[in-house]
């Protein structure tokens, strides 16, 4: 009882920096906190000072392991709960006005039950904690492509997270103003204190964890999680789910796409935005290091998960990284697979659930041929080179500034965006899909993104080899029903003069004898340059039933003189038998999709199936 006066005394009469100009804002901190009964109230500055001041307090309550500073300079490592993962479709909702808004690819609750279920649960659940109000910018400050989020948590990891992954702090309440517009996000551990009960290092609710959206309101509320996509609400919550219908309102595209610079060596550059489902090396195509033999070709990175992109008064679209940093896979992660990223990781840097060398550096997977004689686990336990367990949990994660990848593009943090020229889809596909084709045109081109499919990993799944169909990627994203949002893509061409050519792309296609047909992944840079080269009318293709598609000759070999043009006729074949059983899977897709697919995407399939027939 007497706890809860208290907390009511603090949600009436916390004082609010004097810079917080907004009324609505500040009534919004007070209602929420009055709901959560939090001990005390902070406004997160997104000082360095502020960052600094957290990780100590962190490191003191064993939240976080201080990094050896002599081998990784102002790094951390959080140990999360086991329980506390990963992002949980399961428990992700989109709570439209009705079930047919959020479409059969959404989890769905009515808005009103789903409102008093949250209000029970956040109902105190921040007591005994401190309600953190983060302002946060995705997309550079100020930019036209940008839009405002406040995050309050209980969570000082999340904090520091969202100041690494956003531009947070004091400068976007500045921009906001008096009466700007922003996206409210609540989240919370989901664990609150009793008096004199001590905390744990990774707080969390072990029976309980909601990730809701009302997409209406534009709203988000995260209960139970501590962990990356569930708890860091810019990202995923926010930066898609959200993010998608703000788009289709106001006309524009929020992606999960990568966005990376292709630069030709008399200098010319181009932009191209791609969508790849997990565990197809996204992070490692967005800072690609081309083969040494493809002399003066660069890849430079805007972004590697997400991309907002607006029509520009040209009729070309343009693309921002709304992200500041990088929340990416460890596992897998090496100088050979991708050492940009390496590069990146090198100080500065919030580790979660990878291992611990004894000399207090960090170790995953894949990260050197041969592992350490001796690690502790991402649970705290000994770890052993054959003990039979992980030392890093699969979805480990580095989260870590974009500022200091080596690959960096110039222009990406230009608040106009950078220019596409064009869009790449591509899936994990053992058999049937070819290296690399052009759709035909932007119609077609929907229609490949909307049909792709990757073949599950153990690591996605447990389950290896099964296609799931992931639409553009967005299948966990889109924040409403994926049939309206074919047809906003294909709606969206009436808009463009210019609009990005659209490619698919499989890199992971197998021979008879079960053996990757493409040399490998540095290798792709050729199939890039003949996307480049063809947006610039420079380079030749064949007609096929699925599109354009590069010859032999079109490709550059320089450094790959072995691969034979055998090798090559078997990585791009269209089997017939293979395609009529790909797009039987198109039809099972689009039954779901059945009551607001575009006929346009149907035409698109009948004509697929004359050409296979
Ligand atoms: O497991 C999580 O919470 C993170 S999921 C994630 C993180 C960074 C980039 N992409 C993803 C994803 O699931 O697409
Ligand atoms: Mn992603």
């Amino acid at each position: 009882m007497k706890q809860t006066a208290t907390a009511a005394r603090i949600a009436e009469t916390a004082e609010f920096p004097g810079y917080v100009r907004h009324a609505k804002l500040k009534a919004w901190v007070r209602e929420i906190a009055q709901l959560t009964k939090p001990d005390d109230i902070y406004w997160c500055d997104g000082s360095q000072r502020e960052y600094d001041r957290l990780c100590d307090e962190m490191v003191r309550a064993g939240t976080l392991i201080r990094l050896n500073p002599a081998k990784r300079p102002h790094s951390f490592l959080a140990r999360s709960d086991p329980d506390d993962v990963a992002r949980m479709e399961d428990r992700t909702f989109v709570c439209s006005r009705t079930q047919e808004h959020a479409g059969p690819n959404n989890n769905w609750v009515a808005p009103a039950e789903m409102k008093a279920t949250l209000n029970k649960l956040f109902d105190g659940c921040m007591r005994g904690r401190t309600l953190y109000v983060i302002p946060f910018s995705m997309g550079p400050i100020g930019s036209h492509i940008a839009h405002i989020g406040i995050e309050i948590t209980d969570s000082p990891y999340v904090a520091i997270n969202m100041r690494i992954m956003t531009r947070m702090g004091r400068k976007v309440l500045d921009v906001l103003g008096a009466d700007g517009l922003f996206v409210p996000c609540v989240h919370s551990v989901g664990m609150p204190l009793a008096p004199g009960q001590k905390d744990i290092g990774w707080p969390s609710n072990k029976s309980d964890k909601w990730i809701v959206h009302f997409p209406e309101e534009k709203s988000i509320w995260s209960f139970g999680s501590g962990y990356g996509g569930n708890a860091l609400l810019g990202k995923k919550c926010f930066a898609l789910r959200i993010a998608s219908v703000m788009a289709r309102e106001q006309g524009w595209f929020a992606e999960h796409k990568l966005i990376l610079g292709i630069e030709s060596p008399e200098g010319r550059k181009d932009y191209v935005a791609a969508a790849f489902p997990s565990a197809c090396g996204k992070t490692n195509l967005a800072m690609l290091v081309p083969p040494a033999a493809m002399q003066g070709w660069k890849i430079t990175t805007v972004g590697e998960d997400i991309a907002w992109i607006k029509p520009g008064k040209d009729g070309r679209l343009y693309a921002i990284n709304p992200e500041s940093g990088y929340f990416g896979v460890a596992p897998g992660t090496s100088t050979e697979s991708n050492p940009n990223a390496m590069a990146t990781l090198h100080e500065n840097v919030i580790f979660t659930n990878v291992a611990l060398t004894p000399d207090g550096d960090v170790w995953w997977e894949g990260m050197t041929k041969t592992p350490p004689a001796k690690l502790v686990d991402w649970q705290g336990r000994e770890w052993t080179p054959g003990c039979g367990r992980n030392a890093a949990h699969p979805n480990a994660r580095f989260t870590v500034a974009a500022s200091q990848c080596p690959s960096l593009d110039p222009e990406w943090e230009n608040p106009d965006g950078v220019p596409l020229s064009a869009f790449l889809y591509g899936g994990r596909r053992s058999e049937g899909v070819p290296l690399v084709y052009e759709s035909f045109n932007w119609d077609s081109g929907v229609y490949a993104g909307a049909t792709m499919g990757s073949e599950t990993t153990a690591a996605t799944t447990g389950k290896v080899g099964v296609v799931r169909r992931d639409p553009m990627a967005m299948l966990p994203f889109c924040g409403y029903h994926l049939g309206d949002y074919f047809n906003h893509w294909l709606q969206m061409a009436g808009r463009l003069n210019d609009p990005p050519r659209i490619f698919s792309v499989n890199w992971f296609r197998l021979s008879r004898d079960g053996k990757f047909l493409w040399p490998g992944f540095g290798e792709n840079m050729r199939v890039l340059r003949w996307v480049i080269e063809r947006c610039r009318g420079q380079a030749n293709a064949l007609q096929t039933p699925v599109g354009w598609m590069p010859r032999f000759e079109d490709l550059d070999w320089r450094g790959l003189e072995n691969f034979s043009r055998g090798q090559f006729a078997e990585l791009m074949s269209l089997d017939t038998a293979l395609w009529q059983k790909e797009l039987r899977e198109h039809d099972a897709l689009f039954e779901k999709l059945r009551r607001r697919l575009p006929r346009k995407l149907e035409l698109e399939r009948e004509m697929l199936g004359l050409s296979f027939s």
